[in-house]
Parts: C-alpha cells; sequence; structure tokens
C-alpha cells in the first residue's frame, strides 16, 4: 500500500491545483514502482497534529479522487469521517482507511451501506493526546481484543468479514516498548483470521531505534534517513504475518520484498 499525502506540508510548494497534479503524478508513480493499493489522505495524524476540518478534507482530497477516476489500482481513503467515507465511496474508493475503527457514529452504517472494504486501526486516546503517556497491561492482548471487537460490531452490522482488514495502529499511543511488543506478536493478530495490515514507514519509533548511543545529541534523522529501518520494518512485518504494509518507499520496499519472497517462498516441486 502507497501512500500519498494531501497534507499542506506534504506538498508545500505551489497553489491548491499544483497540489492536485503532485499528488495525482505521485499516485501514478506509486503505480509504477510496484504498489497494489494506494492510500490516500488529507489529515496528518501524527502526534499532536491539528485536527483538519470536513470542508478542507473534502476539499484536498476530492478532486484527486475524482482525477483518479479511472486509476488501475484500488484506492484506499485514509479518513475517520464519516462525511468524508460517504463522498469518497460516492466516487469510486474501493477501501476505508480508518485510524478511528469506524467508532464515529454513522461510519458503520456508511461502509454497511457499500462494498468498501476496510481497515481497522487501534489507536489508544486521539492524535493529539495519544502519546503524553499510554499504557496497557498486556499490549498485544489489549489491541487484539480491541480489534476483535471492532469486528464483530462490523459484523452485527452487516460488514462481511472478507472485506475486513486489521491493524495495531503503530505508533498511536504505543511507546517504543509497545510498537516492538506489537511487531514481535504480530502473528497473534493473526489468528484473528483476517489480513493484518502493518504501518511503520518512517515512524518515530525506527528513528529511536537508529539512534546509537555515541549519536544521543545528534538531531532527529530527516524522515529520508528512516528509508533503510522502514524497509527493514516492513520485511519484518511480512514475516510476522502482515498482508499489507502501508509505505512511502515503494520502489525500496518491494525490491527488498522481491528478495525476502524469493528466499522464503516454498519452492517450485519441479525444480
Ligand atoms: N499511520 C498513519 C496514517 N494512517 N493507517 C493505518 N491503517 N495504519 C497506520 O499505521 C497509519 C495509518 C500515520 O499517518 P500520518 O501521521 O498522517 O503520516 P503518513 O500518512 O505520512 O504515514
Amino acid at each position: 500500500m502507497g501512500i500519498v499525502n494531501l497534507t499542506p506540508d506534504s506538498f508545500s510548494d505551489g497553489g491548491r491545483y499544483a497540489d492536485i497534479e503532485h499528488a495525482i503524478a505521485h499516485a501514478h508513480r506509486l503505480l509504477g514502482d510496484g504498489a497494489d493499493i494506494l492510500d490516500l489522505g488529507a489529515e496528518s495524524t501524527r502526534p499532536g497534529a491539528a485536527p483538519v476540518s470536513l470542508e478542507d478534507e473534502l476539499g484536498r482530497l476530492m478532486p484527486v479522487l475524482a482525477g483518479l477516476r479511472d486509476f488501475p489500482m484500488p484506492i484506499s481513503i485514509d479518513t475517520y469521517k464519516p462525511e468524508v467515507m460517504e463522498e469518497a465511496i460516492r466516487l469510486g474508493a474501493a477501501m476505508i482507511n480508518d485510524i478511528n475503527a469506524l467508532r464515529a457514529p454513522r461510519a458503520i452504517d456508511i461502509v454497511a451501506g457499500s462494498d468498501a472494504g476496510v481497515c481497522l486501526m487501534h489507536m489508544q486516546g486521539t492524535p493529539q493526546t495519544m502519546q503524553q503517556d499510554p499504557r496497557y497491561g498486556d499490549v498485544v492482548a489489549e489491541v487484539k481484543q480491541f480489534l476483535a471487537d471492532r469486528v464483530a460490531a462490523l459484523e452485527d452490522a452487516g460488514i462481511a468479514r472478507e472485506r475486513i482488514v486489521v491493524d495495531p495502529g503503530f505508533g498511536f499511543g504505543k511507546t517504543k516498548a509497545h510498537n516492538l511488543a506489537l511487531l514481535r506478536g504480530l502473528g497473534e493478530l493473526g489468528a484473528l483470521g483476517l489480513p493484518v495490515l502493518a504501518g511503520l514507514s518512517r515512524k518515530s519509533v525506527l528513528a529511536k531505534l537508529t539512534q546509537c548511543e555515541d549519536r544521543k545529541s545528534a538531531p532527529q534523522p530527516e524522515y529520508e534517513d528512516r528509508v533503510p529501518a522502514s524497509i527493514a520494518a516492513a520485511l519484518l512485518a511480512v514475516f510476522k504475518g502482515a498482508r499489507i504494509v502501508r509505505v512511502h518507499d515503494v520502489k525500496a520496499t518491494c525490491d527488498a520484498l522481491a528478495v525476502y519472497s524469493a528466499v522464503m517462498a516454498e519452492p517450485p516441486l519441479a525444480v
């Protein structure tokens, strides 16, 4: 899953028209790079990020979605707002990727009334507060239980299991230790019997892991410096059973996964 961010900080130069063109060009680049799903998002959910109004989110997202109408790849929309889900589905979005796991009023009904797929992500708190003091007894068990409860709620509303993907929500109300425990325990989430999506790409947990002792006083690595660690994390997530990895660096990740698959796949019978 390749990420296209329509947040102003991602596309700081140029006006609105340039943003739309830039986003559509980026989507085509990710397609060429080997992505299988595109994830379009118009609100940053990084810790402390300011919420975006409904009007702004629709204004950023819909022209790009309309411009990708005949795009030969399923498009997922990263939103927790029911109004955005409704409009995106109307414009042909194949999947709703909700960091809030369809907990907003009406969100379940909107998805239930469509044939879109849905990614349910775990988050403790909200993006504004989630990194203040996240706590769990057993993070893997609690995340798994949350996801199981949300899957049950969706099934009760008539959404078939075949349409659901689950995601532990790396970095969403989790310390470094919580994130590592979830990556180690990703197989536990696989026991829910649904495809697992993992999103670790360029996240700050990777920067924390790569700052070794003698670099402690150095500034946080730029996001680009997180690419090698992101690829390692994507491979580890796949090794632990993830079926979808949400990444910024599609080409590099696909190359790494090609090597991984060549080594890890069952050899053909007649070699
Ligand atoms: N992470 C972000 C946004 N959406 N969706 C899923 N399913 N899983 C994730 O881990 C996930 C997500 C982080 O978002 P943001 O801070 O906006 O940055 P970016 O979209 O560049 O990753």
